[in-house]
């Protein structure tokens, strides 16, 4: 899967555009899908884009991301992002690399949202650009991917 990118998103990402617009805009998680698929087909690279609401099924996606040898993965873990010691391991797993993207700019929130276990192992992170941020994190990996090959 040397052309394939994961692209995983965690709890209640699926509500995307139906509540909270003014912190996560109005796009749906399958804007989003459209987006991350666009951004990656102009880099050559296929998309496995996938949603949950479950830890474990992220944990079991990310062991495939690796199992498959993904060429990257890009990730929202959501609100595991501030509590999932478990994904953290899962990522640290990986050879490839790892982008983590929020919609929202977590440092202008509330201060749990500043402390992300998953940014120890993630090669970039890009915050606050809503669901551009994706497209900036795919074209970024992108470069990576590249460049490392
Ligand atoms: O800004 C982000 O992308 C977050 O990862 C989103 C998480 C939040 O816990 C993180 O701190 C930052 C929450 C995702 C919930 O998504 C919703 C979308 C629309 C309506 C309600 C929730």
């Amino acid at each position: 899967m040397a052309n394939t990118i994961y692209v995983l998103n965690g709890p209640n990402l699926n509500l995307l555009g139906s509540r909270e617009p003014e912190i996560y805009g109005r796009a749906t998680l399958a804007d989003l899908e459209r987006l991350c698929r666009a951004t990656a087909e102009r880099h050559g690279l296929a998309v496995e884009f996938r949603q949950s609401n479950h830890e474990g099924e992220i944990i079991d996606w990310i062991q495939e991301a690796r199992a498959e040898e993904a060429a990257g993965l890009v990730i929202n873990p959501a609100g595991y992002t501030h509590t999932s010691v478990a994904i953290l391991d899962a990522l640290a797993a990986m050879e490839a690399p790892v982008i983590e993207v929020h919609i929202s700019n977590v440092h202008a929130r509330e201060s749990f949202r500043r402390r992300s276990y998953v940014s120890q192992i993630a090669r970039a992170v890009v915050c606050g650009f809503g669901i551009d941020g994706y497209a900036l994190a795919i074209t970024g990996l992108a470069a990576m991917i590249k460049t490392e090959d």
